[in-house]
């Protein structure tokens, strides 16, 4: 029997995806819970559910008592910037973060030895007129992992994983970031999706950054990756020093926030608001836009006036329209 899992719902498992701590991971699992239609077809999920919110009270306690004892594991809250976030990892001294210097303002350390970073550095990348988050971390490997990147990769739309093509040791390194995930329910994919069937289990859409492709010898240790050990994930060659080799990779970064841009307009002015552009998912519609500007008005909502590529200038549209991209909408609530 098809669970036939309701708008809420699907919203809640997308906002679990993206929490970033134990404590908010419950409170969505709770909503996820009580959003699921209960019937024959959902006992499995929603047992399964259950495990999960069990599982995740385990942790926030034992993380409690843990940090009684020990001060507290790291952690670094990173709120959520901009249409949407990418996540660097990778072994050391990959490049990570002279890849967050080249692509945003941020000035993170860059250094020619390993275990340069120590803690995640966020930046925003520009892409036209729109901004997206790229987060830099410490390097992972076999015995190395600071398990707040799990968090970040979960949240995060899209995974950067960065191989170092300088190194001998690069191969090694990125199959050692692979696996150690593996280890985990933090998956790298080619897709972001949940498992249907444990949704504790999460897959998070990766790129493989074949990066330093600049050095002696690059081209070659990247045909032996693809020999040895050839990872699904979609490809760029890149040189993070190089800025002329990044714009594939920066437009590929936008294109997988999956965003739209939306130009407001009050009722009140003549012009609209062209510089900072709502960012709604790709398929997002008008009462979804209505609810980012203002919570209430996904209730008040009456109507929006759009001017668009699809619609005549300024044409009255319900809470369904589906919103193209670079509509200016004028909210009448
Ligand atoms: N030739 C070349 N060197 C690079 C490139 N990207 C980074 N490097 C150098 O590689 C070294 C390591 O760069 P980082 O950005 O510090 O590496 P990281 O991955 O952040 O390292 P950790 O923080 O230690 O994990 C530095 O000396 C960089 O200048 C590149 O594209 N080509
Ligand atoms: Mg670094």
């Amino acid at each position: 029997m098809p669970a036939n899992l309701t708008q809420q719902y699907k919203k809640a498992e997308d906002n679990y995806r993206r929490a970033q701590t134990p404590e908010e991971e419950l409170k969505w699992l709770q909503i996820m819970l009580a959003e699921m239609p209960k019937h024959k077809g959902t006992d499995h999920l929603q047992a399964k559910l259950k495990t999960q919110i069990s599982d995740t009270k385990k942790e926030i306690e034992s993380q409690r008592s843990g940090a009684k004892k020990s001060g507290g594991g790291r952690s670094f809250k990173i709120p959520r910037q901009g249409a949407g976030t990418a996540v660097i990892i990778g072994g050391p001294n990959a490049g990570k973060s002279r890849l967050l210097t080249s692509l945003t303002r941020a000035t993170p350390e860059v250094a020619p030895y390993p275990f340069t970073t120590q803690q995640p550095q966020p930046g925003m990348m520009q892409w036209e007129d729109v901004f997206v988050q790229l987060i830099d971390t410490p390097p992972i490997t076999p015995d190395f992992l600071e398990p707040y990147i799990l968090g970040y990769v979960r949240a995060a739309e899209l995974v950067l994983l960065m191989v170092d093509l300088a190194s001998d040791d690069g191969i090694e390194q990125v199959q050692d970031v692979v696996n150690r995930l593996n280890a985990t329910k933090t998956r790298l994919s080619t897709e972001s999706t949940l498992d249907e069937e444990d949704v504790g289990l999460s897959f998070t859409r990766t790129f493989l950054i074949a990066n330093k492709i600049d050095a002696e010898g690059a081209s070659e240790r990247l045909e032996l990756l693809h020999e040895l050990c050839p990872l699904p994930y979609e490809e760029f060659r890149i040189s993070a020093e190089d800025v002329a080799t990044l714009e594939p990779l920066r437009n590929a970064v936008y294109e997988a926030m999956e965003v739209i841009r939306v130009y407001t307009k009050a009722p009140s002015k003549k012009e609209a608001d062209m510089d900072r552009p709502f960012t709604p998912k790709r398929g997002s519609t008008l009462v979804e836009l209505a609810e980012m500007i203002h919570k209430d008005y996904a209730r008040s909502l009456k109507y929006g006036r759009v001017w668009g590529a699809a619609v005549h200038d300024g044409t009255p549209m319900k809470g369904d329209y589906v919103l193209n991209d670079k509509d200016i909408v004028e909210i009448h609530a």
